[in-house]
This record gives structure tokens, sequence and C-alpha cells, in this order.
């Protein structure tokens, strides 16, 4: 099997931390996307990573790539067979995901010349961003780990997309803000 990421791709980021947890072995080959010369669509039609190649079938997007290396991973599973805690492990996921997805669209304005720029795409990211940060910070009350107390794909999912918003935005302070995110990263980062 073949991983192909990029280096500060927090989907990606999410599948490797995964990969090592899981201990599966995987080779990974790193892309650069901006290359013109990069073949990701040779396998991937929409031409983003993570994307997995596994017995010459290519597997994306990232939620779908970690339900297939934890599934065939066995004995022990970071996402629940339980249906109903996978759901919400799931659901975890999707709002860090898209928070890595407001982060991404904020950053993409951000290249375009400043003339261009639209106030309004910032300001509804933005506003995304904050949201999301504190459902999740919410979700978090009393907790060490998101589901039952015990690490899962979704803290994965999780120290991934805090650690991409902070890359992006070191100006958020999650000590004052979001003090629960601020001890699960820290925890995680150990
Ligand atoms: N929903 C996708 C998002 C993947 C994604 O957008 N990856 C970015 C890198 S962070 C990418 O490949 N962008 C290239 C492009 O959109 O052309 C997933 O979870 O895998």
């Amino acid at each position: 099997m073949k991983l192909f990421y990029s280096n500060n791709s927090p989907y990606a980021r999410k599948i490797r931390i995964l990969i090592d947890e899981k201990k599966v072995n995987i080779i990974l080959e790193k892309v650069v996307l901006a290359d013109k010369n990069c073949h990701i669509n040779e396998y991937n039609p929409l031409a983003k990573v993570p994307t997995l190649v596994a017995n010459d079938v290519s597997i994306f997007d990232s939620p779908v790539i970690a339900e297939y290396i934890d599934y065939k991973s066995g004995p022990f599973y970071l996402i629940p067979i339980d249906f109903d805690k996978k759901i919400l492990v799931k659901r975890w996921e999707a709002i860090n995901d898209g928070l890595c997805d407001a982060a991404v669209v904020i950053m993409l304005e951000k290249r375009r010349p400043t003339s261009g720029q639209n106030f309004d795409v910032f300001e509804k990211q933005k506003s995304k961003i904050k949201l999301s940060l504190q459902w999740l910070n919410q979700e978090m009350e009393g907790k060490k780990y998101y589901l039952e107390d015990t690490f899962s794909y979704a803290d994965i999912a999780a120290g991934s997309a805090l650690g991409f918003v902070k890359l992006r935005y070191p100006e958020i302070d999650f000590k004052n803000e979001y003090l629960n995110l601020h001890h699960l990263y820290e925890l995680l980062m150990q």
C-alpha cells in the first residue's frame, strides 16, 4: 500500500498519525501539489491528498482512507465498531475537517492580490472557525479524550485540525478561549 501526502495537509497528517498508531506497513510518498510534474491525478481525479493506493485501487478521501486502514489492521480499532459510537466519531471528524476546510479557504483568499480579496469570504470562514472551536470545546467539557475517555480516531482528527489552525492562526489564544481544546492538544502532543 502507498499513501500520497503533502507536508502541511492536515487531512493527510490525520492518516499518517493513524498509520503510526496502528503500526501499519504503508509506503509514504510525499507530493508537492504546486509542482507541474505532480502526478497525483493519475490516482485521484480530484488531484488531492491524501490518496491511498491499495491492491491497485485508489482510495479517497481521508475519512474513507481512515475507515479502510483501521478496519484492515485489527485486532484493536480506533474507529469504534459500535454504530452509534462510530457516528459520534465520524461527526466529530466532520467538524474537525470542516475547520480545516475553512482555514484553507482563508489561506487561499489571502494569496490573491489584495485588491481582489473578498472581505465577506474572510468573515464567513472566520465565523465557521470560531463556532466550530466553540462547539468542539463544549463537547470536550469534563473529558480527557473525546470518546469515553479513551484515545480514538476522534482525537487524531482533532489533533490534526487543531495543529493546522494553530499553524495558520497563531494569534488564537486557546488557553483563554478554548481551555478544553488546549488541554486536549497538550495531551495529544505528549
Ligand atoms: N476532504 C478531503 C480534503 C483533501 C484536500 O483538500 N487536500 C488538499 C491538501 S490540504 C489538496 O489536496 N488540495 C489540492 C486541490 O484542491 O487541488 C479529505 O479529507 O481528504
